[in-house]
């Protein structure tokens, strides 16, 4: 405390409190209360908008329990059928009515909830089918090995195939007894932010809607196409799940500028990331392995390729409506994932956190 500059009788205190966000209501009605009995000695209001001021720049919010991801649902509004004119379900109102209800089901979801079950009309399977049969000729030439792999196993053991979309919650259960991954129904494009705080958790968000039936090679936005064949069979390889999960935690409580980074590695990496294997280049990002446009295009001599280097990728500007002007190719697939894992644990924060996997809950440690 100090005395105050223009009385001699009243002292000013300054003092720095850190309250988790779930906790600040109390702190401060407790705060108020207190003013009560020492008005005359502080201005708690000035002091509270001080200290929650400091506390949204400091610390911005993040998920510590597995259940708190039902509050990172925040959904960025792009790509959305019922707005946007050059979306290919724009003028199908059949379509649009089914995102609706698919969407419902997201927004209901609460962790711990079975998994929601989609019963697809004839046409979404016949779109599927389409996109399955396509894609599947192609991938033995150029998907990456622990892809092949991932999608052997899902076609033997978890009813993937082109007759049917396979469903979240049967997905779920193989990944989690593999990867320790587990699903969870979102309604679209979520923040950068709380997409990957998911990540930490070992928990992919999904889309459960499927592409326009006019649309079946490529979609700007994801779709069930995209996050079954594309991210599902490389969250079932040990190690690529355990870096997914690594980028996630990197990205708890990190700067806006740190996110914005992050998730340009992911968009070159998770998603449109390419690397060499036996002296030739193949995919392994979930954006390729599931448009069959892309994929075909992204492997021709067409579009230009840079080596992967994090800190050259992670400012390279991204677009997001099309096919990618260029992509990263790695040394290896081993390499991508150690320069990312080195990249995200090298991200400055005030504090590090650790995930306990009895608890599933991630303890927050401050460093001396
Ligand atoms: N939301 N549902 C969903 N799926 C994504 O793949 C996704 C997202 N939000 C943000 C995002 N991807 C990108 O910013 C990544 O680069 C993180
Ligand atoms: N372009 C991909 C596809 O057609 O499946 C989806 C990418 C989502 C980021
Ligand atoms: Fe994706």
């Amino acid at each position: 405390g100090r005395k105050c500059k223009n009385s001699t009788m009243d002292l000013e205190f300054f003092m720095k409190c850190e309250v988790h966000s779930s906790d600040l209501d109390v702190f401060v009605n407790s705060l108020k209360r207190k003013r009560a009995s020492v008005r005359s000695l502080i201005h708690p209001d000035a002091f509270i908008m001080l200290a929650q001021d400091s506390l949204t720049t400091a610390l911005p919010w993040f998920p510590r329990q597995i259940k708190d991801l039902d509050r990172c649902n925040m959904l960025i509004t792009k790509f959305d059928p019922d707005m946007d004119h050059d979306h290919p379900g724009y003028n199908d109102p059949e379509y649009r009515k089914r995102r609706t209800v698919i969407s419902e089901l997201a927004f209901r979801y609460k962790q711990g909830d079975p998994l929601p079950v989609v019963e697809y009309t004839a046409e979404e399977i016949s779109t599927w089918r389409q996109v399955y049969q396509q894609l599947r000729s192609i991938y033995p030439s150029l998907a990456c090995k622990q892809f092949l792999d991932g999608l052997q196993q899902l076609e033997k053991e978890c009813g993937y195939g082109e007759d049917r979309i396979p469903q979240l919650q049967e997905v779920s259960a193989f990944l989690k007894e593999r990867t320790g991954f587990q699903l969870r129904p979102v309604a679209g494009l979520l923040s950068a932010r709380d997409f990957l705080a998911s990540l930490a958790f070992r928990v992919f968000q999904c889309t459960q809607y499927i592409r326009h039936s006019s649309a079946p090679m490529h979609s700007p936005e994801p779709d069930c196409c995209h996050e079954l064949l594309g991210h599902i069979p490389m969250l079932a390889d040990k190690e690529f799940a355990q870096f997914s999960q690594e980028i996630g935690l990197a990205s708890l409580g990190a700067s806006d500028e740190d996110i914005e980074k992050l998730s340009t590695l992911y968009w070159f990496t998770v998603e449109f990331g390419l690397c060499k294997q036996n002296g030739a280049v193949k995919a392994y990002g979930a954006g390729l392995l599931s448009s069959y446009g892309e994929l075909v295009y992204a492997l021709s001599n067409e579009p230009e390729y840079k080596p992967f280097a994090p800190e050259e990728t992670a400012v390279q500007p991204y677009q997001d409506q099309t096919y990618q002007p260029v992509y990263f190719v790695s040394e290896s697939f081993e390499d991508a994932k150690m320069k990312l894992r080195k990249y995200s644990a090298n991200i400055k924060r005030p504090f590090t956190v650790r995930y306990d996997p009895f608890t599933c809950s991630v303890e927050v440690l401050d460093q001396p």
